[in-house]
């Protein structure tokens, strides 16, 4: 039995991106299908989508109206491929911070896993061009998620991930509404609710070349807020135990 992959690709004004993302993809992955979920970027990167979706009949675009955040998308993105029965889907950047290459070490993991989070932070892991700053708020950021809700990632943020059909319909997503950061959060601490198989396997990331980060201080700030909220709430069910370890796929694990 295959199983069918779909790697989503949100974009926003990401024209220099798109179309290298998406050729990396093919070449790396060639047997996944790719759906750019596009909220009406005022660059036109629907339009150059929409092209490569006209020469391959592995690539669909979804447009969206308007800009509504990461979430948004990724949900809509989701349903869309739930509708058409892929069994696995894949979380992607589009400005080549996760590179297409590293896929085939990700859908290996979730062979086994219901989650696999793409991970900066544990060994075999990196950063490449990254700020020091913004490498200091996403280790802060995912050790105060850790801490706060318990979830057994070290890499809390990272947006590059594979979910099992399965795990999508057992975390709700209709009832999931944050935006940014938080969302991908949101994502990691329902499916740890759950009891759900979280694997973290090591990534290089590396900051994008073109075109600008939509990240704003909003969205560091909604995330945080909305963890220390979480992490309140679920305090009592935390002190009764709950949830199951993550395991960290070691950088050997890629073969
Ligand atoms: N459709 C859609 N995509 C978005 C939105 N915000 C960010 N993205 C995309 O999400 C991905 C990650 O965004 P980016 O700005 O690179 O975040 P950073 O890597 O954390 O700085 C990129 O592919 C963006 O184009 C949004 O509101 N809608
Ligand atoms: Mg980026």
């Amino acid at each position: 039995m295959t199983s069918a992959t779909l790697v989503i690709i949100p974009t926003y004004n990401e024209r220099e991106n798109i179309a290298s993302i998406v050729s990396r993809v093919r070449a790396a992955t060639p047997e996944v299908d790719i759906l750019v979920v596009d909220d009406n970027s005022p660059d036109g990167t629907g339009a150059i989508a929409d092209e490569l979706a006209a020469a391959d009949n592995a690539i669909s675009v979804l447009h969206r109206v308007g800009k509504e955040g990461l979430g948004a998308a990724y949900k809509h993105g989701f349903r869309w491929g739930l509708e058409r029965g892929y069994d696995r889907l894949v979380e992607m950047d589009a400005d080549g911070s996760h590179a297409p290459e590293q896929l085939p070490a990700l859908l290996e993991a979730s062979e086994h896993s219901d989650v696999v989070q793409g991970s900066r932070w544990v060994q075999g892991g990196s950063v490449v061009n990254w700020p020091l700053h913004r490498q200091l708020i996403s280790k802060v950021g995912s050790m105060y998620a850790r801490l706060m809700l318990g979830v057994p990632v070290k890499d809390v943020t990272g947006g590059y991930r594979v979910f099992s059909a399965h795990a999508l319909e057992t975390i709700r997503l209709e009832t999931v509404h944050s935006m940014g950061y938080g969302f991908q959060v949101d994502m990691l601490f329902r499916a740890h609710q759950e009891g759900l198989r979280i694997t973290e396997v090591p990534i290089t990331f590396a900051e994008r070349e073109y075109g600008e980060s939509k990240i704003s201080m909003g969205i560091v700030v909604e995330a945080m807020l909305r963890v220390t909220g979480w992490g309140i709430r679920n305090l009592p069910a935390r002190l009764r135990g709950q949830g199951r370890p993550a395991e960290t796929a070691t950088a050997n694990s890629r073969g």
